[in-house]
């Protein structure tokens, strides 16, 4: 990882409803028609107004993302990804679920302008994907992104745990030391 990808990163603990970047993306599931979690969160701090658009897109599929306005949020943008669910197939096909979720979801925020995104830890939760190993791949695969965008700045990854943060903030420390 080169310096300059390395400083488009960050890791920060906290509630993504309350960040004020050009889009958060929603950790959601294949209806988009809300949920618990972080889902949840969004949508309480949207207002009425995001599930009545999201009612009109017609779900989505896993590993694939939609964008929507952020109505009452600080957010401008939501991008809504529905991330695997871990056991429901096996690790390796989890995975190429996965880092479409994170592909698609850049791929959306800088089609639209987006210069900074911010993502929750997709299927860490309810989906039950082990937080290492997403973390991996969420981070991996931002960096691939980064490399060749100039669209999209800033990549913030906003955990709601201590725990969490930590996972990354080592990941990403352990990729510094092998960066060129
Ligand atoms: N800000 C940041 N991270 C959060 C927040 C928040 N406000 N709230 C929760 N997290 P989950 P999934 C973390 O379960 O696993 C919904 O019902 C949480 O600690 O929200 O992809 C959807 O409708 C965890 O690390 O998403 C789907 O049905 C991470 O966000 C299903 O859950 C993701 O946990 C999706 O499950």
């Amino acid at each position: 990882m080169n310096t300059e990808v390395r400083d488009r990163i960050d890791i920060r603990r906290g509630d993504i409803t309350r960040l004020t970047v050009d889009a958060i993306v929603n950790a959601a599931n294949t209806s988009l028609l809300g949920g618990g979690g972080v889902d949840g969160a969004i949508h309480r701090a949207a207002g009425p107004q995001l599930l009545v658009k999201c009612r009109t897109i017609g779900g989505c599929p896993t590993g694939e993302a939609r964008i929507t306005g952020g109505y009452n949020l600080p957010a401008r943008f939501v991008i809504h990804t529905v991330g695997p669910v871990y056991h429901r197939t096996t690790p390796a096909k989890a995975e190429g679920l996965l880092m479409s979720c994170y592909e698609n979801s850049l791929a959306l925020a800088s089609q639209n302008g987006a210069e900074e995104v911010a993502f929750p830890a997709i299927s860490c939760g309810i989906y039950g994907y082990p937080i290492e190993k997403a973390c991996r791949v969420a981070i991996d695969t931002t960096i691939r992104f980064l490399e060749t965008e100039t669209v999209v700045k800033k990549v913030i990854f906003v955990l709601f745990s201590e725990g969490d943060s930590k996972v990354y903030a080592d990941y990403l420390a352990h990729l510094e030391n092998f960066s060129d």
